[in-house]
């Protein structure tokens, strides 16, 4: 295979027209796979009745959703629905995810993260953010449902995020596009004094399963591309890419790469925490916004090569790698020379009011592995290896931190974002697995036409690394987290909960209730029918008038693991998803007249086509 290297004469154009040459790849005929060593095939081949060593949840981007396979089968096993509507689930259809969503219906899920526990990954919840219309949201993984999304104020596109602390204290979620607090409107002349690029710290109460902005950070108006928690000596620490200090407000492709160098934002989260305990705040939007240039100490810039994308901390906790972009660099940094340096005062100035410390007294060494080009991502091993994704020159580069040597490398087909190894970024990887996530799949897949799937390419790296398998995956796969399986503990039945008023679970307590034009109907759902009211000569009916705001309350008391049932109004555009001992509620306005047939919409038993009724409206007049 011919390595690619960039014909466009500057990196920056390497970068942009990334598009790779592709000549020389084209998916392998079925002979050429059949000549892959059994062993290979024997490693990623979990046979029927066998379940798979790790669940990986992979971003699903402009989709909205998160997508969940396992590993190493690369088998998709289901998709969540988090920031978009999703009819197979009645995903934004039902109350709750209806109020969840508020008034948007899709979103852009970047970097989904585990809770965890002293640093590693706990399999209770997950998390994410949404560049498209910031917010944040957690993901309950007893159920795999969506428990809670927040709009994150004052904040344009959290992309940096969301990276929990070792507790799970907090996510940061810094933004990719500043904008004037609150919000306003602001001429982008005055960008570099009326914009901001605002970081929050963001809490989870796990007993209320609710999301909280606990504070903001109003940083200088530059774009924070990725960050990190700290680990061990480093945890209350954390630290962020950035680019475009240069300020530019027009044609960032060419305006943002021009300094030679941007910045590493590095903060002591427990330092701002205790900031705001001393109201040394100001209220943003009913916000407590922190402002560094008032408020000195707990946060400080560290120099680094122009434009970098990914900065990812060791398991031991003591380095950060800050992945070039544009220059073909990774920098290793030591946390201890930095708070050295902050003890010391050591600074080289300031910047918008915050100090910049020493690049010499805290940059550890520049490692630039032979024509490897576009370093973006780092994940690492059990023996604290790196694996670096070169998007431009496609490929894994393996090499070791404390010395900055090359140990290995493999083509990927093409252009990896992130990778992801298992368990890769706690404080004890596994040294299993790494999957890199690629943007383009070009030749890898059977053609679906001009626009292809991205694609996860399977690497085993208990030797050389080697590709042994790929899977496609929709978009868009920006991050990943793979977990041992058996951390995530799923629940087989929603529990009986009698304090939930809209729960029913006897036959004879369904009802439905009329009080004015406010309809509710408290019903059950089960092997094969719909009971809305069991007093009624059809039980299985809904009649309403036109003009009516009906709640239909749905409980299936088929306790019985997967047998779910769905229910759908014909041409209402209704659809929900009952699971086995849940109850779930869909509320509307019956504006359409008329008589509209109503159906199990989830295949659950020999008489699935039986598990009708009729929804009637009866017109005004
Ligand atoms: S980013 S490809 Cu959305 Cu994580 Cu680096
Ligand atoms: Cu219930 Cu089909």
């Amino acid at each position: 295979m011919k390595k690619w290297i960039p014909i466009a004469s500057g990196l920056v154009a390497g970068f942009v027209a990334a598009t790779i040459s592709f000549a020389d790849f084209s998916a392998k005929t079925t002979t050429e796979a059949a000549s892959n060593t059994k062993s290979d095939a024997e490693k990623v081949y979990v046979p029927f009745g066998q379940k798979d060593d790790y669940y990986l949840f992979a971003s699903g981007g402009h989709s909205g959703q998160m997508f969940i396979y396992g590993v190493p089968s690369m088998r998709q096993i289901r998709t969540i629905p988090v920031f978009s509507q999703d009819s197979a689930t009645g995903y934004g259809f039902d109350e709750h995810s209806k109020k969840l969503m508020g008034d948007y219906t899709w979103g852009d899920l970047h970097h989904p993260a585990f809770s965890e526990t002293k640093g590693e990954y706990d399999g209770k919840y997950m998390f994410a953010t949404d560049v498209g219309n910031s917010r944040a949201a957690a993901v309950n993984l007893e159920t795999f449902t969506t428990k809670d999304i927040i709009n994150v104020p004052n904040t344009s596109g959290p992309h940096c995020a969301a990276f929990v602390t070792e507790n799970t204290e907090y996510m940061f979620l810094p933004t990719r596009f500043a904008v004037p607090l609150e919000h306003k409107y602001e001429s982008l002349d005055d960008y570099s004094t009326k914009y901001r690029g605002v970081m929050s710290a963001v809490t989870f109460d796990q007993s209320k399963e609710k999301l909280n902005v606990a504070y903001q950070v109003a940083l200088p108006p530059w774009s924070y591309d990725l960050s990190d928690a700290g680990k061990k000596s480093s945890a209350d620490w954390a630290v962020m890419t950035t680019y475009n200090t240069e300020e530019a407000t027009t044609n960032l492709e060419i305006n943002a790469s021009q300094a030679d160098r941007d910045y590493i934002v590095l903060f002591n989260w427990k330092e701002l925490e205790k900031m705001v305990k001393e109201g040394k705040y100001e209220d943003v939007g009913g916000q407590k916004m922190i402002f560094p240039e008032k408020q000195k100490g707990g946060i400080y810039l560290v120099p680094v090569a122009k434009s970098p994308h990914g900065v990812d901390v060791t398991p031991d906790g003591k380095h950060f790698i800050a992945s070039g972009k544009l220059a073909p660099t990774m920098t290793v940094f030591s946390f201890e020379k930095a708070f050295k340096a902050v003890e010391n005062k050591d600074f080289a100035g300031e910047r918008n009011g915050i100090p910049v410390l020493k690049y010499e007294s805290v940059m550890e060494r520049e490692v630039n592995p032979e024509n490897a080009l576009g370093p973006l991502h780092t994940q690492f091993d059990d023996k604290g290896m790196a694996y670096t994704t070169m998007f431009i020159s496609s490929e894994i580069v393996k090499w070791d931190p404390k010395t900055g040597k090359t140990l290995d490398r493999v083509p990927v087909q093409y252009s990896p974002g992130h990778a992801v190894a298992a368990e890769g970024d706690t404080v004890s990887p596994d040294g299993k697995w790494l999957i890199a996530l690629n943007k383009i799949a070009k030749d890898s897949y059977l053609s679906v036409g001009p626009s292809h799937p991205e694609s996860m390419q399977l690497i085993d790296i208990s030797g050389k690394m080697k590709v042994i398998q790929s899977s496609p995956v929709n978009p868009e796969p920006h991050y990943a987290q793979m977990i041992k399986a058996d951390k995530i503990k799923t629940i087989e039945v929603y529990p009986k909960d009698e304090k939930n008023k809209d729960a029913v679970y006897k036959k004879d307590d369904t009802k439905i209730v009329r009080n004015g034009n406010q309809v509710d109907v408290y019903g059950i759902a089960m092997r094969s029918k719909f009971i809305f009211d069991a007093k009624a000569e059809r039980p299985d009916v809904i009649e309403v008038n036109e003009g009516d705001h009906v709640r239909i309350h749905l409980t299936n008391i088929d306790f019985d693991e997967d047998i779910t049932h769905g229910f759908a109004i014909n041409s209402y555009n209704l659809n929900m998803e009952v699971q086995p001992g849940q109850t779930n509620t869909m509320e509307f306005v019956a504006n359409k007249a008329g008589t509209y047939p109503l159906y199990c919409t989830n295949f659950c038993s020999a008489l699935h086509q039986e598990m009708t009724g009729y929804f009637l409206v009866k017109p005004k007049k």
